[in-house]
């Protein structure tokens, strides 16, 4: 720009050379400072979070923890309407519908990608209970999983999403087997649906439990009634693993409760969950049922359970576990559960 003020035009130029230099130096500056307020400022309103794009169509999003150990999927049917997967056991650490949590979590679970969850829905294999070469439960609930298949909406408006376990050192380390754990889900309206599948790729036959251990959340458990019992013979693990046989049409709790009870109906009805309202469990090919409740003195020897939290969880899980699935090689097992909301 060309003004009468002779060299100073020249200078202006140059000044505003100069002037422009300076400022764009200042604003360079400024520009920083200000990118460095905005890193400060955002990583300390949502520490560790770093969320990649979800689809289009609002059904999911991957939400990465700045340490590993801890990666949720979560599945978003709209309507409020989720289901949160923690990749560390792939288990379900959420089920809300229509913004009502449905399952139990201690707070005083430890997300270190070590320890199993304490509550949602940690997966047992390839061991229910305690094990001589690895621990209580199997390693499917302290392994982190595969995002198979990320969360995609359906054209029934559901949403689905497909995770994975295959061998690995560790698992070899105390089962040395291959195999393939696939663990298919579907979020529906007030349903969630779990699809299992264990595939032996191996040359020799697996041998092995399988267990969903589901925890319920409830205002009461004392309030709760569970159905489909009746006849079923059980072992109680609270009086040395004895058998016994129920003869009640409900099942209730207000002790210390620790049950396998074995071939049951393919359908169980547990009452008063939240909100006063039922749940329907439906089950195929998991032949048994463990009830669960710690109660008083037992709750205090779990570390990550709160004392005072025993009221508001009952476990009712569909397992294959007072016999083992006998796997040949080239075979596949699969099993379903539906819980659904009624
Ligand atoms: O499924 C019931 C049960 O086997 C109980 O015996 C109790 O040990 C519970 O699981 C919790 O086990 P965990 O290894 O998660 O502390």
């Amino acid at each position: 720009m060309r003004e009468k003020f002779g060299n100073v035009v020249v200078s202006r130029w140059r000044r505003s050379g100069m002037a422009s230099r300076t400022s764009l130096f200042c604003l360079a500056w400024l520009g920083v400072g200000t990118a460095v307020l905005v890193l400060l400022l955002t990583s300390h309103t949502q520490p560790q979070v770093r969320r990649e794009k979800g689809r289009a169509d609002g059904s999911s999003s991957v939400v990465e923890m700045a340490a590993p150990a801890t990666s949720v999927v979560v599945l978003d049917r709209g309507n409020n309407t989720t289901c949160t997967v923690n990749l560390h056991g792939a288990t379900v650490v959420s089920w809300r519908v229509n913004n009502q949590e449905q399952l139990f979590v201690s707070k005083q679970a430890i997300f270190d990608g070590k320890r199993a969850i304490r509550g949602g829905i940690p997966i047992v294999f390839p061991q229910f209970g305690p094990w001589s070469t690895g621990p209580q439960h199997g390693f499917a609930r302290i392994c982190r999983w595969e995002l198979k298949k990320p969360p995609e909406r359906l054209p029934t408006g559901d949403v689905e999403a497909m995770f994975q376990l295959l061998d690995n050192e560790f698992t070899r380390s105390m089962w040395n087997y291959p195999f393939s754990l696939t663990y298919r889900l579907i979020l529906r309206e007030k349903e969630l649906h779990f699809n299992i599948s264990v595939y032996n790729p191996g040359a020799e036959t697996l041998s092995f439990t399988f267990l969903l251990h589901t925890y319920f959340k409830v205002p009461d458990v004392r309030r709760c009634q569970i159905t489909g019992m009746r006849g079923c013979t059980y072992i109680d693990k609270t009086r040395e693993g004895t058998l016994y046989q129920e003869h009640r049409d409900v099942v209730t709790i207000n002790e210390w409760t620790d049950r396998i009870y074995q071939n049951t109906p393919l359908e169980h009805i547990i009452t008063n969950v939240v909100s006063g309202r039922k749940m329907r469990m439906q089950k195929y090919n998991l032949v048994d049922t463990v009830v669960w409740n710690p109660w008083i003195e037992k709750a205090k020897e779990i570390p990550d359970f709160g004392e005072e939290e025993f009221p508001n969880l009952v476990c009712v899980e569909a397992g294959h576990v007072s016999s083992p699935v006998i796997l040949p090689p080239g075979t596949v097992f699969e099993a379903s559960q539906i819980l659904q909301v009624m």
